[in-house]
Protein backbone atom coordinates (compact mmCIF):
# COMPACT_ATOMS: atom_id res chain seq x y z
CA UNK A 1 0.00 0.00 0.00
CA UNK A 2 3.03 1.85 0.42
CA UNK A 3 2.34 5.47 -2.21
CA UNK A 4 -1.20 5.24 -2.20
CA UNK A 5 -3.11 7.53 -0.13
CA UNK A 6 -5.61 5.90 1.55
CA UNK A 7 -8.56 8.47 0.74
CA UNK A 8 -7.68 7.27 -3.08
CA UNK A 9 -8.84 3.91 -2.62
CA UNK A 10 -11.66 2.85 -4.29
CA UNK A 11 -14.78 2.78 -2.13
CA UNK A 12 -16.48 -0.82 -2.05
CA UNK A 13 -19.41 -1.58 -3.30
CA UNK A 14 -21.63 -1.78 0.64
CA UNK A 15 -19.83 1.60 1.39
CA UNK A 16 -20.66 3.48 -2.02
CA UNK A 17 -24.35 2.23 -1.49
CA UNK A 18 -24.41 3.46 2.32
CA UNK A 19 -22.69 6.94 1.28
CA UNK A 20 -25.44 7.55 -1.21
CA UNK A 21 -28.29 6.23 0.96
CA UNK A 22 -27.18 8.36 3.48
CA UNK A 23 -26.96 11.89 1.12
CA UNK A 24 -30.69 11.04 0.66
CA UNK A 25 -31.95 9.95 4.12
CA UNK A 26 -32.69 6.64 2.90
CA UNK A 27 -30.71 3.72 4.70
CA UNK A 28 -33.28 1.60 4.95
CA UNK A 29 -34.08 1.18 1.35
CA UNK A 30 -32.58 -1.22 -1.72
CA UNK A 31 -30.44 0.36 -3.71
CA UNK A 32 -31.27 -1.00 -7.51
CA UNK A 33 -28.18 1.83 -8.41
CA UNK A 34 -26.20 4.45 -7.18
CA UNK A 35 -25.88 7.37 -9.71
CA UNK A 36 -28.70 8.34 -10.27
CA UNK A 37 -29.66 6.98 -7.39
CA UNK A 38 -33.19 4.59 -7.46
CA UNK A 39 -34.00 2.99 -4.45
CA UNK A 40 -36.63 0.34 -3.72
CA UNK A 41 -38.68 0.30 -0.30
CA UNK A 42 -38.47 -3.27 1.21
CA UNK A 43 -41.83 -4.45 1.86
CA UNK A 44 -41.64 -4.68 5.40
CA UNK A 45 -41.65 -0.82 4.81
CA UNK A 46 -44.94 -0.08 3.03
CA UNK A 47 -47.13 -1.24 6.36
CA UNK A 48 -48.40 2.27 6.60
CA UNK A 49 -51.16 3.91 4.97
CA UNK A 50 -48.81 7.00 4.77
CA UNK A 51 -44.76 6.04 3.65
CA UNK A 52 -42.56 8.06 5.79
CA UNK A 53 -39.97 10.30 3.70
CA UNK A 54 -37.21 8.26 4.44
CA UNK A 55 -39.23 5.16 3.27
CA UNK A 56 -40.73 6.71 -0.08
CA UNK A 57 -38.84 5.00 -2.96
CA UNK A 58 -36.84 6.87 -5.69
CA UNK A 59 -36.62 6.62 -9.02
CA UNK A 60 -34.28 8.87 -10.84
CA UNK A 61 -33.22 9.02 -14.60
CA UNK A 62 -30.21 11.49 -14.61
CA UNK A 63 -28.17 12.56 -11.85
CA UNK A 64 -30.05 14.99 -8.60
CA UNK A 65 -29.49 18.63 -9.93
CA UNK A 66 -26.70 20.32 -7.57
CA UNK A 67 -29.31 21.86 -4.80
CA UNK A 68 -32.04 24.06 -6.39
CA UNK A 69 -31.96 27.84 -4.57
CA UNK A 70 -35.53 28.22 -4.08
CA UNK A 71 -35.13 31.98 -4.00
CA UNK A 72 -33.70 32.09 -7.42
CA UNK A 73 -35.33 29.12 -8.79
CA UNK A 74 -38.70 30.03 -10.98
CA UNK A 75 -41.21 28.23 -13.23
CA UNK A 76 -41.11 29.63 -16.52
CA UNK A 77 -44.62 29.65 -18.88
CA UNK A 78 -45.13 29.80 -21.97
CA UNK A 79 -45.90 28.47 -25.88
CA UNK A 80 -49.42 28.38 -27.27
CA UNK A 81 -50.36 31.08 -24.33
CA UNK A 82 -51.61 34.63 -24.22
CA UNK A 83 -49.17 35.92 -21.94
CA UNK A 84 -46.06 33.87 -21.00
CA UNK A 85 -44.87 34.38 -17.33
CA UNK A 86 -42.21 33.19 -14.74
CA UNK A 87 -43.44 32.41 -11.67
CA UNK A 88 -41.21 32.86 -8.49
CA UNK A 89 -42.00 29.84 -5.74
CA UNK A 90 -43.40 32.36 -3.72
CA UNK A 91 -45.67 33.39 -6.35
CA UNK A 92 -46.66 29.87 -6.37
CA UNK A 93 -47.58 29.25 -2.76
CA UNK A 94 -49.53 32.68 -2.98
CA UNK A 95 -51.95 30.14 -5.02
CA UNK A 96 -54.69 27.82 -3.61
CA UNK A 97 -53.18 25.15 -1.87
CA UNK A 98 -54.59 22.06 -2.76
CA UNK A 99 -53.58 18.43 -0.89
CA UNK A 100 -53.87 15.26 -2.74
CA UNK A 101 -53.07 12.22 -1.11
CA UNK A 102 -51.27 10.18 -3.80
CA UNK A 103 -50.25 6.29 -4.42
CA UNK A 104 -47.18 7.18 -6.39
CA UNK A 105 -45.87 4.35 -8.30
CA UNK A 106 -43.43 3.57 -10.83
CA UNK A 107 -44.18 1.69 -14.34
CA UNK A 108 -41.28 -0.57 -14.23
CA UNK A 109 -42.51 -1.59 -10.52
CA UNK A 110 -42.44 -5.82 -10.54
CA UNK A 111 -40.09 -5.56 -13.58
CA UNK A 112 -37.88 -7.95 -12.51
CA UNK A 113 -40.78 -11.10 -12.37
CA UNK A 114 -41.02 -11.14 -16.18
CA UNK A 115 -40.17 -13.91 -18.34
CA UNK A 116 -38.11 -13.77 -20.42
CA UNK A 117 -36.60 -11.10 -18.20
CA UNK A 118 -36.45 -7.03 -19.67
CA UNK A 119 -33.70 -4.38 -19.55
CA UNK A 120 -34.53 -1.44 -17.11
CA UNK A 121 -33.77 -0.73 -13.58
CA UNK A 122 -34.82 -4.88 -12.08
CA UNK A 123 -37.66 -3.33 -9.34
CA UNK A 124 -39.54 -5.76 -7.56
CA UNK A 125 -42.20 -4.82 -5.37
CA UNK A 126 -41.26 -1.86 -3.55
CA UNK A 127 -40.90 0.94 -6.28
CA UNK A 128 -44.42 2.39 -4.92
CA UNK A 129 -45.46 4.40 -1.89
CA UNK A 130 -48.53 6.85 -0.66
CA UNK A 131 -47.66 10.35 0.25
CA UNK A 132 -49.55 13.68 0.98
CA UNK A 133 -48.88 16.40 -1.83
CA UNK A 134 -49.86 20.16 -1.36
CA UNK A 135 -49.38 22.98 -3.85
CA UNK A 136 -50.74 25.11 -6.41
CA UNK A 137 -53.35 23.60 -9.50
CA UNK A 138 -52.03 23.54 -12.58
CA UNK A 139 -54.80 24.59 -14.09
CA UNK A 140 -54.79 27.56 -11.80
CA UNK A 141 -50.78 28.67 -13.14
CA UNK A 142 -52.47 28.23 -16.58
CA UNK A 143 -55.63 29.99 -16.35
CA UNK A 144 -53.49 32.67 -15.19
CA UNK A 145 -51.27 32.68 -18.63
CA UNK A 146 -54.24 31.87 -20.80
CA UNK A 147 -54.07 29.06 -23.25
CA UNK A 148 -54.79 29.24 -26.52
CA UNK A 149 -57.72 27.16 -28.04
CA UNK A 150 -55.01 25.16 -30.33
CA UNK A 151 -53.58 24.09 -26.95
CA UNK A 152 -52.84 20.02 -26.54
CA UNK A 153 -50.45 18.92 -24.42
CA UNK A 154 -48.41 20.64 -21.92
CA UNK A 155 -44.69 19.66 -21.91
CA UNK A 156 -42.82 19.21 -18.83
CA UNK A 157 -38.89 20.28 -18.63
CA UNK A 158 -37.13 19.73 -15.62
CA UNK A 159 -33.54 20.98 -13.76
CA UNK A 160 -31.99 17.42 -13.82
CA UNK A 161 -29.40 17.40 -16.81
CA UNK A 162 -28.43 14.60 -18.94
CA UNK A 163 -24.96 12.66 -18.69
CA UNK A 164 -23.53 12.37 -22.37
CA UNK A 165 -25.41 11.37 -25.09
CA UNK A 166 -28.91 10.47 -23.12
CA UNK A 167 -31.98 12.90 -23.42
CA UNK A 168 -33.65 15.30 -20.92
CA UNK A 169 -36.51 13.73 -18.93
CA UNK A 170 -39.17 15.98 -20.70
CA UNK A 171 -42.75 13.73 -20.60
CA UNK A 172 -46.06 15.83 -21.82
CA UNK A 173 -49.42 16.02 -19.95
CA UNK A 174 -52.60 16.20 -21.77
CA UNK A 175 -54.97 19.30 -21.52
CA UNK A 176 -57.61 17.66 -19.61
CA UNK A 177 -55.43 16.06 -17.27
CA UNK A 178 -53.40 18.87 -17.07
CA UNK A 179 -56.72 21.18 -16.34
CA UNK A 180 -58.00 18.55 -13.71
CA UNK A 181 -58.65 20.30 -10.45
CA UNK A 182 -56.07 17.36 -8.63
CA UNK A 183 -53.27 17.73 -11.05
CA UNK A 184 -50.87 20.06 -8.92
CA UNK A 185 -47.52 22.26 -8.82
CA UNK A 186 -46.32 20.68 -5.37
CA UNK A 187 -44.29 22.06 -3.24
CA UNK A 188 -45.31 20.51 -0.13
CA UNK A 189 -44.47 16.60 0.60
CA UNK A 190 -46.33 15.09 4.16
CA UNK A 191 -46.60 18.29 5.31
CA UNK A 192 -42.65 19.55 4.67
CA UNK A 193 -41.04 20.86 1.38
CA UNK A 194 -40.21 17.90 -1.14
CA UNK A 195 -36.82 16.63 -0.26
CA UNK A 196 -34.24 17.38 -2.66
CA UNK A 197 -34.28 14.01 -4.05
CA UNK A 198 -37.94 14.38 -4.70
CA UNK A 199 -37.58 17.24 -6.82
CA UNK A 200 -37.41 20.16 -4.62
CA UNK A 201 -38.46 22.38 -4.77
CA UNK A 202 -41.46 21.81 -7.02
CA UNK A 203 -42.92 18.83 -8.64
CA UNK A 204 -45.60 18.24 -10.77
CA UNK A 205 -48.21 15.67 -9.31
CA UNK A 206 -50.25 13.84 -12.11
CA UNK A 207 -52.42 11.22 -9.62
CA UNK A 208 -53.86 8.08 -10.68
CA UNK A 209 -51.02 8.25 -13.92
CA UNK A 210 -47.72 6.28 -13.60
CA UNK A 211 -45.23 7.67 -11.80
CA UNK A 212 -43.32 9.38 -14.39
CA UNK A 213 -45.68 12.22 -15.44
CA UNK A 214 -45.25 13.51 -12.16
CA UNK A 215 -41.66 15.51 -13.42
CA UNK A 216 -39.35 16.35 -10.29
CA UNK A 217 -37.56 19.57 -10.48
CA UNK A 218 -39.70 21.61 -12.86
CA UNK A 219 -38.51 24.15 -14.25
CA UNK A 220 -41.00 24.45 -17.45
CA UNK A 221 -44.29 24.06 -18.33
CA UNK A 222 -44.28 24.21 -22.47
CA UNK A 223 -48.09 24.64 -23.94
CA UNK A 224 -47.70 22.51 -27.46
CA UNK A 225 -50.45 22.59 -30.05
CA UNK A 226 -48.95 18.83 -31.25
CA UNK A 227 -47.56 15.79 -29.42
CA UNK A 228 -43.92 16.75 -28.06
CA UNK A 229 -40.89 15.35 -29.94
CA UNK A 230 -38.88 14.34 -27.20
CA UNK A 231 -37.33 11.14 -26.42
CA UNK A 232 -39.18 10.06 -23.48
CA UNK A 233 -43.13 10.97 -25.02
CA UNK A 234 -42.00 9.68 -28.46
CA UNK A 235 -40.61 6.80 -27.96
CA UNK A 236 -40.64 6.05 -23.83
CA UNK A 237 -43.48 4.88 -21.52
CA UNK A 238 -44.90 2.85 -24.07
CA UNK A 239 -47.38 -0.67 -23.72
CA UNK A 240 -48.59 -3.15 -26.57
CA UNK A 241 -52.11 -2.21 -27.55
CA UNK A 242 -53.23 -6.13 -27.90
CA UNK A 243 -51.28 -9.14 -25.84
CA UNK A 244 -48.33 -10.55 -26.96
CA UNK A 245 -45.70 -13.35 -26.93
CA UNK A 246 -43.13 -13.29 -23.87
CA UNK A 247 -40.40 -11.99 -25.51
CA UNK A 248 -41.97 -11.02 -28.89
CA UNK A 249 -41.18 -7.99 -30.73
CA UNK A 250 -43.39 -5.56 -30.84
CA UNK A 251 -44.10 -2.64 -33.72
CA UNK A 252 -44.48 0.65 -32.91
CA UNK A 253 -47.90 1.28 -34.47
CA UNK A 254 -48.76 -1.74 -31.93
CA UNK A 255 -48.10 0.43 -29.26
CA UNK A 256 -49.64 3.25 -27.04
CA UNK A 257 -48.23 5.69 -24.57
CA UNK A 258 -49.07 4.34 -20.88
CA UNK A 259 -51.41 6.39 -19.07
CA UNK A 260 -53.07 5.82 -14.95
CA UNK A 261 -52.46 2.28 -13.85
CA UNK A 262 -53.28 -1.38 -13.37
CA UNK A 263 -55.29 -2.56 -10.43
CA UNK A 264 -52.98 -3.94 -7.97
CA UNK A 265 -52.15 -5.15 -4.56
CA UNK A 266 -49.91 -5.74 -1.83
CA UNK A 267 -49.23 -7.76 0.98
CA UNK A 268 -47.43 -5.72 3.44
CA UNK A 269 -48.05 -8.52 6.28
CA UNK A 270 -47.23 -11.05 7.15
CA UNK A 271 -43.59 -11.27 5.31
CA UNK A 272 -42.54 -13.71 3.06
CA UNK A 273 -41.33 -16.74 4.87
CA UNK A 274 -42.41 -15.97 8.31
CA UNK A 275 -43.25 -18.83 10.68
CA UNK A 276 -46.07 -18.94 13.13
CA UNK A 277 -47.09 -21.23 15.25
CA UNK A 278 -50.74 -22.88 14.87
CA UNK A 279 -53.47 -20.26 15.81
CA UNK A 280 -55.04 -16.81 14.16
CA UNK A 281 -52.60 -15.37 11.18
CA UNK A 282 -53.30 -11.68 10.12
CA UNK A 283 -52.91 -10.39 6.65
CA UNK A 284 -52.83 -6.62 5.62
CA UNK A 285 -51.90 -4.83 2.89
CA UNK A 286 -52.71 -2.28 0.28
CA UNK A 287 -55.05 -2.28 -3.23
CA UNK A 288 -54.92 0.73 -5.95
CA UNK A 289 -56.22 1.10 -9.33
CA UNK A 290 -54.78 4.87 -10.45
CA UNK A 291 -58.02 6.80 -11.03
CA UNK A 292 -60.21 3.89 -9.88
CA UNK A 293 -61.58 3.29 -6.70
CA UNK A 294 -60.65 -0.36 -5.05
CA UNK A 295 -64.04 -1.98 -4.74
CA UNK A 296 -62.90 -5.61 -3.28
CA UNK A 297 -59.61 -7.29 -2.52
CA UNK A 298 -60.33 -11.40 -2.22
CA UNK A 299 -57.56 -13.59 -0.47
CA UNK A 300 -56.87 -17.06 -1.09
CA UNK A 301 -54.84 -19.68 1.31
CA UNK A 302 -55.25 -22.31 -1.19
CA UNK A 303 -53.27 -21.74 -3.76
CA UNK A 304 -56.18 -19.72 -5.57
CA UNK A 305 -58.71 -22.53 -5.35
CA UNK A 306 -61.34 -20.47 -3.24
CA UNK A 307 -61.23 -17.05 -2.38
CA UNK A 308 -62.49 -15.15 0.27
CA UNK A 309 -63.28 -11.58 0.90
CA UNK A 310 -60.92 -9.00 2.83
CA UNK A 311 -62.19 -6.18 4.51
CA UNK A 312 -61.65 -3.01 3.25
CA UNK A 313 -60.35 -0.58 6.08
CA UNK A 314 -59.13 3.29 7.17
CA UNK A 315 -58.70 6.29 4.85
CA UNK A 316 -60.66 6.23 1.52
CA UNK A 317 -59.08 8.95 -0.65
CA UNK A 318 -59.19 8.69 -4.62
CA UNK A 319 -55.79 8.08 -6.27
CA UNK A 320 -54.60 6.38 -3.06
CA UNK A 321 -54.70 2.57 -2.06
CA UNK A 322 -57.24 1.07 -0.06
CA UNK A 323 -56.11 -0.74 3.30
CA UNK A 324 -57.10 -4.42 3.35
CA UNK A 325 -57.58 -6.88 6.61
CA UNK A 326 -57.84 -11.08 6.45
CA UNK A 327 -57.19 -13.30 9.27
CA UNK A 328 -57.28 -17.28 8.71
CA UNK A 329 -57.06 -19.85 11.19
CA UNK A 330 -53.88 -22.42 10.82
CA UNK A 331 -54.46 -25.35 12.48
CA UNK A 332 -51.52 -27.84 11.96
CA UNK A 333 -47.75 -27.31 10.60
CA UNK A 334 -48.13 -26.84 6.83
CA UNK A 335 -46.82 -24.24 4.19
CA UNK A 336 -48.81 -21.88 3.19
CA UNK A 337 -48.97 -19.46 0.08
CA UNK A 338 -51.36 -16.04 0.80
CA UNK A 339 -52.59 -14.68 -2.42
CA UNK A 340 -54.43 -11.22 -3.12
CA UNK A 341 -56.49 -10.08 -5.97
CA UNK A 342 -58.15 -6.55 -6.33
CA UNK A 343 -61.05 -5.64 -7.95
CA UNK A 344 -61.65 -1.73 -8.94
CA UNK A 345 -64.59 0.46 -9.71
CA UNK A 346 -64.58 -0.09 -13.23
CA UNK A 347 -64.52 -4.10 -13.36
CA UNK A 348 -60.54 -4.28 -13.53
CA UNK A 349 -59.52 -7.60 -11.61
CA UNK A 350 -56.06 -8.25 -10.87
CA UNK A 351 -54.64 -10.87 -13.84
CA UNK A 352 -53.02 -14.44 -12.35
CA UNK A 353 -50.43 -13.75 -15.09
CA UNK A 354 -48.99 -10.36 -15.46
CA UNK A 355 -49.33 -9.47 -19.32
CA UNK A 356 -45.65 -9.67 -20.63
CA UNK A 357 -44.49 -6.25 -22.55
CA UNK A 358 -41.06 -4.97 -23.84
CA UNK A 359 -40.35 -2.18 -21.50
CA UNK A 360 -41.57 -4.44 -18.30
CA UNK A 361 -44.18 -2.23 -17.15
CA UNK A 362 -47.46 -2.61 -15.22
CA UNK A 363 -46.61 -6.14 -13.34
CA UNK A 364 -49.84 -6.36 -11.33
CA UNK A 365 -50.47 -10.33 -10.73
CA UNK A 366 -52.04 -11.65 -8.05
CA UNK A 367 -49.70 -10.79 -4.89
CA UNK A 368 -48.27 -13.65 -3.13
CA UNK A 369 -46.32 -14.48 0.02
CA UNK A 370 -45.59 -17.89 1.79
CA UNK A 371 -45.44 -18.68 5.21
CA UNK A 372 -44.52 -21.59 7.37
CA UNK A 373 -47.08 -22.65 10.01
CA UNK A 374 -44.98 -24.70 12.74
CA UNK A 375 -47.08 -26.87 15.63
CA UNK A 376 -49.05 -25.58 18.27
N1 LIG B 1 -37.10 15.43 -13.55
C1 LIG B 1 -37.39 14.12 -13.35
N2 LIG B 1 -38.62 13.80 -12.90
C2 LIG B 1 -38.94 12.50 -12.69
C3 LIG B 1 -38.01 11.47 -12.95
C4 LIG B 1 -36.71 11.84 -13.42
O1 LIG B 1 -35.84 11.00 -13.65
N3 LIG B 1 -36.45 13.18 -13.60
N4 LIG B 1 -38.39 10.16 -12.77
C5 LIG B 1 -39.83 9.88 -12.87
C6 LIG B 1 -40.20 8.53 -12.52
S1 LIG B 1 -39.86 7.34 -13.68
C7 LIG B 1 -40.87 8.23 -11.36
S2 LIG B 1 -41.45 6.67 -11.08
C8 LIG B 1 -41.09 9.26 -10.32
C9 LIG B 1 -40.48 8.81 -9.00
O2 LIG B 1 -40.65 9.80 -8.02
P1 LIG B 1 -39.85 9.71 -6.63
O3 LIG B 1 -38.39 9.57 -6.94
O4 LIG B 1 -40.21 10.93 -5.90
O5 LIG B 1 -40.36 8.46 -5.94
O6 LIG B 1 -40.52 10.51 -10.67
C10 LIG B 1 -40.64 10.85 -12.03
N5 LIG B 1 -40.18 12.22 -12.22
MO1 LIG C 1 -41.00 5.45 -13.10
Amino acid sequence: MAGVASHLLPLDGFALTQTAAQRYGKEKLLARSVRPPDFETPVVLLDSYITPLEHFYVRSHLPVPAPLDAAAWTLKVGGEVNSPVSLSLDEIKKLPAVTVTMTLECAGNGRAFFEPSVAGIQWEKGAVGTARFTGARMADVLKRVGVKTTARNIEMHAADRPLGTMPAFVRQVPMAKAMHPDTLLAYDMNGQPIPPVHGFPLRAIVPGWEGAYSIKWLTTLNVLDKDSDSFWVATGYRYPTKRVAPGAAVDAKDMAPLVGLAVKSLITKPTAGAAFPAGKVAVGGFAWAGENDITKVDVSIDNGATWQAARLTGEQARYSWRRFEYEFAAGKPESVLILSRATDSRGNIQPAVSQWNPSGYLWNQYDSVRVEIKGA
